[in-house]
């Protein structure tokens, strides 16, 4: 029999790819079916997305993801969607979106941060959500609109969601970054939207990874060439969630970091912690699959590289450039890779040579300056989140893009004195897909998070790198 297959769609800050998971008799096996860039953009004065361009991007690839079930006689027996997190559109009665949707590296928030405490204290709204303090969490996005009026919110992977199905729902996973989620019970907290004057019907129902969301519109079935049974089905629709779902650990005594244009750090719990020290150190309690607790912190990522290298152009490559700063020293100079300075686009190597109050001479240089800073900062957080959980790990797993780089995955190994397994980049394709495949039976009866990770483990290509190694053997 032909292996079931799932469509993933993931959208990062970064780019988005739409991928097609087969379970074979293995275990999973991803083929990326199309890869599209994203990025924030000026539009009307501020620093959005282009959501309607990333969804011709995603019927795109639905098309061709047709085509090619077409050609080996498969079938795909659902959709899921994951993107990043917070940011969200909104929508009017009649399904049309009131603008583009914000970027949360849009400076707007930083004005009504106080007026939100003021309302309700952070302490307050640490002690019920969790949440750790981003200047850009829903709860403030929501407060900057100049109106709500006859809108909801719909979060990005929810409004894709709905131009496929016509269904809105708000997905559970990505509801624990808005800043309205009890994070022990894992419904909305009613008393804070009141606190807050958030209309209560600001977002839809919730729906939980492994619900099925609705079928596509005919008119969607018609633009890919899907038939219109084909079922979306929610997954962990925060990239996150879907990424440490899917990491290949086998027992309990792990740590992650899903290492992309944010590095999100920390470990998987059952219960959340909101004591005055998790505050303090600014740690999130944001929810998972199956409604466990990601214990982790937000810290900087590879953003600070990516527009180094967007300012930098075609003169230097991504590659090239990983190769010098590995060959450089260690010990050089640091910046706080975690600091909200650098959330602003524009101007990066300057930004950072700033920071650094050092010269930096070449793109190498900053480079290194970056990757050293960045390990610090995981180190760091590592020995945080073991501390404030008292979760004891024996290996770090880096997981998504940054996994592939073999200078910061050893830097880190060295900075915290943890093993790290690096791998799979595609970890949030994985666990959006095998989300799906669960949901379809396709893992057997009451398969557990615990079966998805020995499923991505059957498959999936992880490198170790041992602390302390000298670099020249990477
Ligand atoms: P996001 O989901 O936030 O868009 P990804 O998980 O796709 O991010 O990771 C993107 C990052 O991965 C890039 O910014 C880049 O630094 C890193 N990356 C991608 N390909 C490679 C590679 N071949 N070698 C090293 N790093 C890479
Ligand atoms: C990573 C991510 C992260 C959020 C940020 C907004 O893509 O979803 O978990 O904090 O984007």
């Amino acid at each position: 029999a032909k292996p079931a297959v799932y469509a993933a769609i993931d959208i990062g800050a970064s780019s988005g790819r739409v991928i097609l998971g087969r379970m074979g008799a293995d275990g999973p096996s991803l083929e990326i079916v199309h890869r599209f860039p994203n990025g924030v953009q000026e539009i009307d004065g501020a620093l959005r997305w282009n959501v309607e361009d990333l969804f011709k991007q995603v019927l795109h690839g639905l098309a061709l993801a047709a085509e090619r079930t077409a050609a080996t006689g498969e079938r795909i027996a659902s959709i899921g969607v994951d993107t990043w997190a917070v940011d969200y559109g909104l929508v009017y009665d009649d399904g049309g979106l009131a603008s583009q949707p914000h970027s949360y590296r849009d400076s707007r928030t930083a004005s009504v941060v106080d007026a939100v405490h003021g309302k309700v204290p952070f302490e307050r709204l640490y002690a019920t959500t969790g949440l750790q303090f981003l200047p850009f969490n829903t709860v403030y996005q929501l407060a900057a609109e100049p109106s709500l009026e006859g809108t909801q919110a719909l979060l990005i992977p929810d409004l894709l969601g709905y131009w496929l199905t016509g269904q809105r729902r708000c997905e559970a996973t990505n509801a624990s970054t808005t800043g309205v989620l009890d994070a022990a019970t894992g419904r909305f907290a009613a008393g804070l939207f009141d606190a807050l004057d958030i209309p209560q019907d600001i977002f839809p129902e919730l729906i939980q990874p492994g619900e099925a969301l609705g079928t596509l519109l005919p008119a969607i079935a018609g633009k890919t060439g899907l038939p219109a049974d084909t079922r979306v089905v929610a997954v962990g629709s925060h990239d996150t969630a879907s990424a440490v779902a899917a990491v290949p650990a086998a027992d309990a005594r792990f740590a992650y970091i899903s290492s992309g244009t944010w590095s999100l750090v920390g470990v998987e719990l059952s219960e959340p912690i909101r004591t005055e020290a998790s505050r303090q150190a600014n740690f999130t309690n944001e929810r998972g699959v199956d409604g466990t607790i990601r214990y982790l912190r937000n810290c900087g990522g590879l953003w600070l590289l990516q527009e180094c290298l967007r300012e930098w152009g075609s003169a230097v490559t991504l590659e090239e450039v990983l190769a010098e700063a590995s060959a450089l020293p260690a010990g050089g100079p640091l910046i706080d890779a975690d600091s909200d300075d650098f959330i602003a686009p524009d101007d990066m190597p300057h930004r950072i040579r700033d920071a650094a109050g050092a010269a930096l001479e070449s793109p190498a240089a900053v480079v290194r300056c970056i990757l050293d800073s960045l390990a610090q900062v995981y180190a760091r957080t590592l020995a945080q989140a073991a501390e404030l959980s008292g979760r004891a790990t024996d290996v770090v797993h880096i997981v998504g893009g940054g996994s592939q780089n073999r200078l910061l995955c050893q830097l880190t190994a060295d900075a915290s004195g943890l093993p790290v397994a690096a791998g799979p980049v595609e970890a949030t394709a994985l666990g959006n897909v095998l989300v799906q495949a669960r949901a379809d039976g396709a893992l057997g009866s009451n398969a557990t998070l615990t079966d998805i990770r020995a499923a991505v483990r059957s498959t999936a290509q992880t490198h170790t790198y041992e602390p302390s190694k000298t670099l020249s053997s990477i």
